[in-house]
């Protein structure tokens, strides 16, 4: 490439990214499991950014302290009733996931937990992945926003114990997980889990997990947000935060983002 068409090219790429503009679209997939589940680990075609897949998605439901696959035998255990969907945005850069939940039976559930897991890889190599946290925690069922995250590599992983960032910047085999403390289902009430993938720097909620490739750290930055309440797109809350803006924001809001985790293991809701 010339010298000055490269200079072009530099100038487009970071004016795209500080617009928030993706020049293709490239979040694709063939459709999910009933509940949500997906990658190319159960047979899914997803990608996400110039080189991303993911390879397992899946989400997961703490009943009273029993963390297990949400799957329909847990549904049928507790007298839950659920859906599943999805909306990728025009533009192909923001795929929402919607999961809701909802108390069939008679009495009152125990207290519910929804959690993620989220195992992305960048890139040709899935063991030399990135990841951090910005923004900060909800602290309970009485906000939308996540409650706990974790990010870990595969191996170190342990769904539900939502530790925070065991990497801390370290490369690996990145898998990301937000925990949100849904408290406990009146009868016929319904809770609903918005999750949103994006590939320019779409965020709903107060946190954020990101994740890059340490061999391509300029090109996808995958970022996983989620947010209690009915499907989304409602496009006003919608953040698009620009990836040079974004990334800073990381050792900005770190520490905040440690402090609130401190916080909330304090109250005896954390396993260390
Ligand atoms: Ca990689
Ligand atoms: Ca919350
Ligand atoms: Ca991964």
């Amino acid at each position: 490439m010339e010298r000055h068409r490269l200079g072009f090219w530099l100038v487009g790429t970071i004016f795209a990214a500080l617009i928030g503009v993706t020049p293709s679209r490239a979040v694709t997939f063939s459709p999910f499991g009933d509940f949500g589940e997906g990658g190319s680990g159960l047979g899914q075609t997803f990608t996400i950014g110039s080189a991303g897949e993911v390879y397992w998605i899946q989400a997961f439901l703490d009943v009273d302290g029993d963390m297990q696959f949400l799957n329909q035998d847990l549904l049928d255990a507790y007298t839950l009733g659920f859906a599943f969907s999805n909306l990728l945005t025009p533009d192909g850069t923001n795929l929402f996931l919607h999961y809701a939940i909802t108390n069939m039976g008679s009495a009152a559930t125990p207290p519910l937990w929804f959690y993620t897991w989220l195992d992305v890889d960048l890139g040709t190599d899935s063991e030399n992945d990135i990841a951090s946290a910005a923004g900060y925690l909800g602290m309970d069922v009485s906000d939308p926003d996540p409650d706990g995250y974790e990010i870990a590599d595969v191996y170190e992983f342990e769904i539900g114990k939502i530790r925070g960032d065991r990497l801390s910047g370290t490369a690996a085999d990145v898998v990301l997980s937000l925990g949100f403390d849904l408290g406990v289902l009146a009868p016929g009430a319904t809770v609903g889990v918005n999750l949103l993938l994006s590939e320019n720097g779409g965020l709903i909620g107060s946190l954020a997990l990101l994740q890059q490739d340490t061999e391509t750290a300029h090109e996808t930055v995958l970022t996983y947000s989620g947010r209690l309440g009915a499907p989304i797109p409602e496009p006003a809350t919608v953040t698009t935060v620009a990836l040079g803006l974004l990334l800073p924001a990381f050792r900005r809001w770190g520490k905040a983002v440690r402090n609130r985790t401190l916080l909330w293991k304090a109250r005896g809701k954390g396993v260390a």
